[in-house]
């Protein structure tokens, strides 16, 4: 009996291969497995195409869609059941656990997979492949393709003559969010909701960033995230106007703004969230006053996302928000439409206000069609995240310096506008004034 969640998966390769047409392939090896020193390994993440078309998180196994042979056109190559390596390293699947518990027609012994491969690469001319990605297992391939190849020369078939990039099939794929996907994007911002609310509550003069971060760890595993969707910053004071601060180490002092950029990793889904607060109290004028604009260009951006629009559309609609309140405050030199030009605003807000988020925080799936932005649809997902930053030497007037604000939130694109997913997570100053100055 193949499992509900099984079904979801095979459902994605049937999808897959169809999209491959009858002379193609897709060959997916799982995540490679990293030494961090002797013989202990950093953590093991599988690869996300590899889970999403499988729903298997063991390593050295590699997945083979081909209709080379019709009663085998969804194969896995694993490791062996072996009881003594089992005792060390925990149970596996094995060739068969792969078939009766991950609904793959058949499973072999990884061991087998030079002799066999150039078998599924008979009477196919293109092979779906991240070529260039570096992974240990691309000499296996492209030995195969030199094995099919002299084969073909005695058999007259085809074989593979063409890569192509995973963006045109799995991660066009990925791009649009199932209901199974949109359900774990759910859970996983449901979870990072809960530790940002607990960060404002928790954060006081004289805590080092570092005790946020644990308290924020804690809720993480707590709600059954297996790990943050990528490492966390929680920058205070002027540590906020470093864009990937990580360090985490500064001791916070009243009056303080905490940027915090965080988000859980739950069922091998991300969720990608940024608060910025006062530190124990309330925001002080200059920060509440660039809070403020920060807040709204988010929000106009929100509003600006839908079918049709291009990620160009929000980001503009976000940094003419931003201009419009730099120039008001003298930070920068207006009109607006000069300063939108000329992107003066970029000094103070220089990054891009969205990505994809999915099973990877930047997730997969193209940006452009035909060079061109392409319009969002319903079913991507992607953050909107405006920033501020003032540097503490920045030439504007003193109570401006040392400023950083970004509020993100990840936003579905649905038929007739958008879900905000992570919309549990406060941001008003009020609503965010009332839990940093609710005593723990
Ligand atoms: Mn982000």
């Amino acid at each position: 009996m193949v499992s509900p969640k099984s079904a979801v998966h095979a459902a994605r390769r049937r999808r897959l291969l169809d999209h491959v047409g009858p002379t193609g392939a897709v060959i997916v090896p799982a995540a490679a497995v990293h030494i961090r020193n002797n013989d202990v390994e950093h953590s093991y993440r599988q690869d996300s195409d590899f889970f999403y078309l499988t729903g298997f998180d063991e390593p050295h196994a590699v997945l083979v869609l081909s209709h080379a042979h019709p009663e085998q056109q969804s194969v896995l190559f694993v490791q062996p059941r072996d009881p003594s390596r089992e005792v060390w390293d925990g149970p596996r699947l094995g060739a068969e656990g792969v078939v009766s518990e991950l609904g793959v027609d058949a499973g072999f012994d990884i061991a087998e997979l030079a002799e066999k491969l150039p078998g599924f690469l008979e009477g196919v001319d293109t092979v779906h492949y991240a070529v260039g990605s570096g992974h240990p297992f691309d000499a296996q391939l492209f030995a195969a393709v030199g094995a099919a190849r002299q084969r073909a020369r005695r058999s007259g078939k085809l074989f593979p003559t063409t890569f192509v990039d995973p963006l045109h099939g799995i991660h066009e794929m990925r791009l649009f969010k199932d209901e199974a996907e949109l359900d774990a994007m759910r859970r996983a911002a449901a979870v990072t909701a809960d530790a940002h609310q607990r960060a404002m509550v928790v954060a006081r003069p004289g805590m080092h960033e570092f005790e946020v971060q644990a308290a924020m760890d804690h809720i993480f595993r707590l709600g059954g995230c297996e790990r943050t969707a990528y490492d966390s910053i929680v920058g205070s004071g002027p540590n906020a106007t470093i864009l990937h601060y990580r360090a985490n180490r500064r001791k916070m002092e009243a009056g303080d703004l905490l940027l915090i950029d965080a988000g859980c990793e739950l069922d091998y889904y991300a969720s990608d969230v940024t608060r910025t607060f006062p530190v124990g109290g309330r925001f002080t004028e200059p920060q509440k006053i660039l809070y403020e604009i920060c807040l709204a260009s988010q929000e106009t951006a929100i509003a600006a996302t839908k079918p049709g629009a291009t990620l160009d559309d929000v980001h503009e609609a976000a940094a003419s928000v931003i201009a419009a309140g730099l120039i008001e405050h003298g930070l920068i030199e207006g009109p607006l439409d000069e300063a939108m030009k000329e992107q003066r605003y970029k000094t103070f807000f220089m990054h891009k206000t969205s990505h994809w988020i999915g099973m990877d925080v930047h997730d997969v799936g193209a940006y452009f069609a035909d060079g061109a932005p392409r319009p969002l649809e319903p079913g991507m997902v992607l953050t909107i995240e405006p920033g501020i930053y003032v540097a503490e030497n920045a030439e504007v007037d003193e109570r401006w310096r040392g400023i950083g604000i970004r509020i993100e939130d990840d936003i579905l694109v649905t038929a007739d506008g958008h879900e905000n997913l992570t919309a549990a997570v406060p941001k008003t100053v009020a609503d965010v004034e009332a839990l940093t100055t609710s005593g723990a």
